[in-house]
């Protein structure tokens, strides 16, 4: 009889086949993604990586904050005038969290959130304080996927921003022990700090060991290349640095 015939599928490779599983795109109503620059749209990013990690098939709406007409059409769509906005199935889901909470539940298996209560609750905490803090950091150091900066000169004020976001990964990966924030699959806070990466590796942010591989983690994610790749193909002259993106 050959080994392969009857011998138990081994942990890893049933692992590997329950993920793949659990994010296979489901059947059902396709879902709306209103987003904009996959260049400079630091939160199109987050809610479209969602979207993925969910598995919930969906199609890809682009709008440019600066054109007027396209503003209106998003006032329509979202009453915060912001993106990602997710439409599906009826619901209208505008902000980032919110969307997170809408897959996670149209989606349960997919894991957005981790399985166990108290990584849960740490898991909604540091994707909060991102939905809703680090001002400094966003502005001073804007999301731009095109752009490299070496040696860049941080401003004091984004400084105990990225200590904060350090401090974080790496409790996370010393808790639960990588290579994502909350163990071997990747959940809403992965999403969430995603633009975060891009951001020190473009503004040469000095890290410790653990978020430098951790970042790795998050580059080599097959995700990236596909949103780096259709950022790399904008144009070039969207003039957003300076918005809090
Ligand atoms: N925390 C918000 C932030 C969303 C946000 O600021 N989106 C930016 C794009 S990166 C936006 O739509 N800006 C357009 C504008 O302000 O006109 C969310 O969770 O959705």
């Amino acid at each position: 009889m050959p080994a392969s015939a009857k011998s138990p599928a081994k942990p890893a490779a049933r692992k590997q086949a329950a993920e793949a599983a659990a994010t296979k795109p489901k059947a059902g109503p396709v879902a709306t993604l209103t987003l904009s620059s996959k260049n400079y749209s630091s939160w199109s990013l987050r809610g479209w990586l969602l979207a993925k990690f969910s598995g919930l098939p969906f199609t890809e709406t682009m709008v440019s904050p600066d054109d007027a007409d396209a503003r209106r059409e998003l006032l329509l769509l979202a009453p915060s005038i912001r993106v990602p906005r997710l439409e599906h199935d009826g619901a209208r889901v505008w902000n980032t969290l919110a969307i997170a909470q809408y897959l996670d539940e149209v989606c349960p298996d997919a894991g957005l959130f981790p399985a166990d209560r108290l990584a849960r609750a740490h898991c909604r905490s540091i994707s909060g304080e991102m939905n809703s803090g680090f001002a400094n950091l966003r502005s001073s150091l804007p999301m731009n996927l095109k752009a490299r900066l070496p040696g860049h000169k941080i401003w004091g004020g984004a400084q105990p921003d990225i200590d904060r976001i350090v401090e974080i990964w790496t409790d996370c990966i010393a808790t639960y022990g990588g290579p994502y924030l909350f163990g071997a699959r990747r959940t809403v806070a992965d999403a969430m700090y995603a633009p975060v990466v891009t951001r020190f590796l473009t503004y040469d942010v000095k890290l410790n060991r653990p978020c430098i591989e951790y970042t790795r983690t998050i580059m080599a994610m097959p995700e990236m290349a596909e949103w780096i790749a259709a950022a790399r193909r904008e144009p070039d002259d969207i003039e957003e640095l300076d918005m809090d993106f």
